[in-house]
């Protein structure tokens, strides 16, 4: 244990990914990662840019929560534990090359794309796809393009559909519970293979106010990453009030004068090592074989 943690302070150790909102940096076993979650906030395909001081903190905080909520209901997960107030160790997967998007109520580009009015409930929650290539812009596909492209098989799809269904009701009652309206998300998924060549599709990235739209239940306030694409101010007390709600932070926060209280995240960070102490690394169950 000891030298697992002298590897993951190490400063030497390797960065896998640079990516927008978080750095990926190869993990103390084979077959995992450390995702690294930083204060950078973009929008529109990285062209708007800033440093949200604390966000990564609680992004952190946050993905770690639902996703063992999720394991809980037994949806397969990459997450293994929280390291520290920004660190948490993932299992290292193949990213599939599309997201996916789950919709409850219009917002975002759903109300650009097609004029409807933002707020409208959608009778039957929609699931989009997109295709995850930063120069494209993540173009709209649909489920023919995945097919004939070969960025999933059938099987991985109808995987991924039904999960983000099960993903989608279990987060619909877990954010009402705490008077928060689930508007709409956006999930990743990996292949993980076992031993004997059995492949597991895996739920990855993160689920957190960066890649969810939630809405106060009473008053409709937009607490997500929308303060900050639409420049509504408070972007990190957003954050924050869903973490508060969450119960992932004491009520008053862990921000003070826009900065993060250090000791006070890091102090939080050790109450989420204690929980994964106890957390045993499940095997996974095998998988469909896939089918080629
Ligand atoms: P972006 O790539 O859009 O800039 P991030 O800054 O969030 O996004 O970078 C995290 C990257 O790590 C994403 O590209 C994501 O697909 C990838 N990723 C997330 N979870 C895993 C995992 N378990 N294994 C491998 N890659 C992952
Ligand atoms: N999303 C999509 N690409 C990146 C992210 N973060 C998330 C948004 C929103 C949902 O997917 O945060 O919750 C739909 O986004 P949009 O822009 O298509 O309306
Ligand atoms: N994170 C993506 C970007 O940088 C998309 C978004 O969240 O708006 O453009």
């Amino acid at each position: 244990m000891g030298i697992m943690m002298k590897t993951f302070s190490s400063p030497k150790r390797r960065v896998i990914y640079e990516g927008k909102a978080k750095t990926i940096f190869e993990g103390p076993e084979p077959g995992t990662l450390v995702q690294y979650f930083k204060d950078d906030a973009t929008a529109f395909n990285g062209q708007k840019h800033a440093l949200i001081s604390g966000k990564g903190v609680l992004n952190n905080r946050i993905s770690a929560h639902l996703m063992t909520k999720l394991e809980g209901i037994g949806i397969p997960t990459h997450f293994l534990k929280s390291l520290n107030m920004r660190e948490q160790l993932v299992r290292q997967v193949e990213i599939i090359p599309v997201e996916v998007v789950v919709r409850n109520v219009a917002a975002g580009s759903l109300t650009k794309r097609l004029g409807v009015k933002e707020g409208t409930v959608l009778q039957n929650p929609i699931i989009e796809f997109y295709y995850k290539k930063d120069d494209l812009g993540d173009p709209m596909i649909n489920e023919h393009h995945i097919i004939t492209f070969g960025w999933a098989d059938p099987y991985e799809l109808e995987e991924m559909v039904h999960m983000s269904w099960r993903v989608n009701d279990y987060l619909n009652g877990l954010f009402a519970g705490i008077g928060l309206r689930l508007i709409d998300f956006k999930l990743e998924f990996g292949r993980l293979w076992g031993e004997h060549g059995e492949l597991y599709l895996l739920l990855a990235d993160e689920i957190s106010p960066d890649n969810c739209r939630l809405w106060d239940v009473t008053t409709n306030e937009k607490l997500d990453k929308d303060r900050f694409r639409q420049d509504l101010g408070n972007v990190i007390e957003g954050y924050q009030q869903i973490a508060e709600r969450l119960g992932l932070v004491p009520k008053g926060g862990i921000i003070e004068g826009g900065n993060v209280n250090e000791q006070l995240a890091a102090s939080l960070g050790e109450i989420d090592n204690e929980l994964a102490r106890e957390r045993k690394l499940r095997g996974l169950k095998p998988g469909k074989p896939r089918k080629v």
